[in-house]
């Protein structure tokens, strides 16, 4: 057991008081989203119930709809954190546009951008799914909903960011920057808190030799990426090898795997996907902080993903993101025309 049993709102608090000046919003707005997260862990684990139990039609046991799980995150989310005053506007992955704050409640400094439930397309199949989000503080002055330039903002300038988990437990995994670290919380269920399990996770070094990309593209990808890729394998002279293949299909377990043991995880650009398939807002720029952070590295395959400044709320990327050695061997494998391998 360990000596002290953390909750996240007490060490919300804690970290919050390393900040004299700290308002407070912003831990209330992490709590908030702590809050929605354990609604969200609820449904998912009843998903495969609501099926047993015969929702032949589109009602539940309750006689409610039954909603598809990544419209009732979305739900959640929103109305969890738009009346509480922390925000002046939210992006999501489900939503075309800007979510606005409803007109009779207060508008804050924060902008939320998220994505409800990452990988939804697997859940029936019973695979770890996630939400993940970002934080940024508002670019233009209160008092006035946020806009565009709130939300087209560099990942670097984020103020937190991190994902929730439903796995075999939920965990919530957040940071505020490499100053404050990377912190993970396992969902205790049976009192429903989250409480403190992995306290400042580091990518270990050595990483494991751990590759993760779904490797049924390899015909699309450019000669750089292939060779990658060969090199992982050992194969077609690149040296290399004495690697494992890990891809789950479904970011959030894949990145976390990649935090927890080290690899590199990839989602390359191909021909079908010329800009990559990742989006930037709500995908790769806050698991590229949770993972720089944690002594990682993010990159789109040429620079880092933090630096990236996007034009528009669902802009694409292609992602490499890890173990910084590895990300940086990416890198070169990119830039590089010709054959030939490299060390690692
Ligand atoms: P989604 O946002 O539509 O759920 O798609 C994102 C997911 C990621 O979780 C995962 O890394 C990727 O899509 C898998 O794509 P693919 O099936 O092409 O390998
Ligand atoms: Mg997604």
């Amino acid at each position: 057991m360990r000596s002290k049993v953390v909750t996240i709102d007490r060490h919300i608090i804690d970290q919050e008081r390393r900040h004299p000046g700290a308002s407070g919003r912003f831990s209330a707005l992490l709590y908030d989203i702590a809050l929605a997260a354990k609604i969200i862990s609820r449904e998912v684990n009843m998903a495969g119930l609501i099926d047993v139990l015969g929702a032949t039609g589109d009602t539940n046991v309750q006689g409610e709809r039954v909603q598809k799980l990544d419209a009732f995150a979305q739900e959640v989310i929103v109305k969890a954190m738009d009346h509480a005053g922390h925000l002046c506007c939210m992006v999501s992955e489900e939503s075309g546009d800007i979510i606005p704050i409803p007109k009779r409640f207060e508008l804050g400094n924060y902008v939320l951008l998220f994505d409800p439930l990452d990988g939804s397309s697997n859940i029936n199949v019973n695979v770890s799914i996630g939400t993940i989000f970002s934080i940024h503080h508002r670019a233009s002055p209160r008092g006035v909903p946020g806009a565009l330039a709130d939300c087209l903002q560099a990942g670097y300038r984020q103020l937190a960011a991190g994902y929730v988990i439903y796995g075999s437990s939920t965990m919530l995994v957040y940071t505020t920057g490499v100053e404050g670290g990377v912190h993970g919380f396992t969902l205790d269920p049976s009192i429903g808190e989250f409480l403190l399990s992995h306290p400042r996770i580091r990518i270990p070094d050595p990483p494991a030799r751990i590759y993760s990309v779904n490797e049924a593209y390899y015909a699309r990808w450019s000669r750089g990426q292939q060779r990658l890729v060969d090199h992982f394998r050992g194969v077609n002279g690149e040296g290399g090898g004495g690697y494992k293949s890990r891809y789950i299909g479904s970011m959030v377990s894949d990145v976390h795997r990649t935090l927890l043991q080290g690899g590199l995880f990839m989602y390359p650009r191909d021909t079908k996907s010329p800009g990559g398939k990742l989006r930037m807002l709500y995908e790769a720029a806050p698991l590229g902080l949770v993972c720089a952070a944690a002594g990682g590295r993010a990159s789109d395959g040429s620079r880092d993903v933090l630096d990236i400044v996007p034009e528009g709320l669902h802009d694409r990327t292609p992602l490499y993101l890890g173990s910084a050695g590895l990300v940086d061997l990416a890198e070169r494998y990119l830039r590089r025309k010709r054959a030939g391998g490299f060390e690692s």
